[in-house]
């Protein structure tokens, strides 16, 4: 487990500079599991010719047809698919740090896997702060103050292979509607250093986070982020949990109840993507958001 040094470390960097990092923050034994699970997702993930929704589950696909290969590059809600990510979901380890931050009834609103898979080119996220992808503000008591987004490392994360890129203290000059422009469609084009400098970022302020498997990033939703296509020819998974306040919050998954973990229910609830429950049954999305 994370020591009290580990644990007040972390969310004094987080308070001060928007991020924090945790080095090591699974052990040898479960990061190997997590791998390997996180590999077999990848294989299930990849049955599939095109983008897959079955309630919050999702596996983003880029077709052969377009892209020359099939390539997996999202797993959206896959605790859905396999209980041992769902189990994941309330790992101890997450609730140390969200204790301090946001208490011990938490609700997930999101839970991703990204892979960046050598070849794919659509790879990158331009930047911007997560506060766009909260659709239902009036959900939320606060959802600023009432969220904390957790990154781990599966693979090792470099500048070479498309790690996360934060702006340390951005988290406090407010929404800057950076990639709100065009279609809003995060994983095409890349920000252009004066996108950065418009909004008042100097792009020398900008930092790789650079991992190790088994290390953790943690964000907010002001935080400013973004990640280049992968360039390498190593993978690069990464996993994204975003928690929430339980008790001021009606959007996600129960996680922990008076620090109790707590699994799915029979039935999904509201998340991140408010057009969840215009369709609830499985089926193919083939939209061509990447051309
Ligand atoms: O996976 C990444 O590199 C960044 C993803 C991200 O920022 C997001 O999903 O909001
Ligand atoms: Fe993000």
């Amino acid at each position: 487990m994370l020591s009290q040094q580990q644990i007040e470390a972390t969310v004094e960097q987080f308070h001060d500079e928007g991020y924090a990092i945790v080095r090591n923050f699974l052990p040898e034994h479960e990061l190997l599991e997590l791998q390997k699970k996180t590999a077999e997702l990848r294989e299930i993930a990849l049955e599939h010719p095109v983008t897959y929704r079955h309630g919050n589950l999702t596996y983003e696909i880029l077709p052969e047809e377009h892209f020359g290969k099939r390539y997996v590059i999202q797993a959206y809600w896959f605790a859905w698919a396999d209980a041992y990510f769902d189990k994941f979901r309330s790992n101890p380890r997450y609730l140390q740090l969200l204790e301090p931050l946001i208490g011990n009834n938490i609700k997930q609103v999101t839970q991703q896997i990204h892979w960046k898979p050598p070849g794919a080119r659509l790879t990158g996220y331009r930047f911007h702060q997560d506060l766009r992808f909260r659709e239902s503000r009036e959900a939320y008591e606060d959802v600023v103050r009432d969220t904390v987004t957790m990154g781990l490392a599966i693979d090792r994360a470099t500048p070479e292979n498309g790690c996360l890129k934060i702006v340390p203290r951005s988290h406090t000059m407010g929404y800057l509607g950076l990639s709100d422009n065009g279609d809003g469609q995060i994983m095409k084009g890349l920000t252009q250093d004066d996108e950065l400098v418009q909004v008042g970022i100097d792009p020398s302020r900008v930092i790789d986070v650079v991992l190790e498997p088994g290390d953790l990033v943690v964000w907010g939703l002001m935080t400013v982020h973004g990640s280049l296509p992968n360039e390498s020819v190593h993978e690069r998974a990464f996993a994204i949990s975003s928690y929430v306040r339980g008790d001021t919050s009606q959007r996600g998954e129960w996680t922990f109840k008076d620090g109790k973990p707590q699994m799915l229910g029979e039935t999904p609830q509201l998340c991140k993507n408010e057009k969840l429950f215009l369709n609830l049954e499985p089926h193919y999305d083939a939209t061509k958001w990447f051309l």
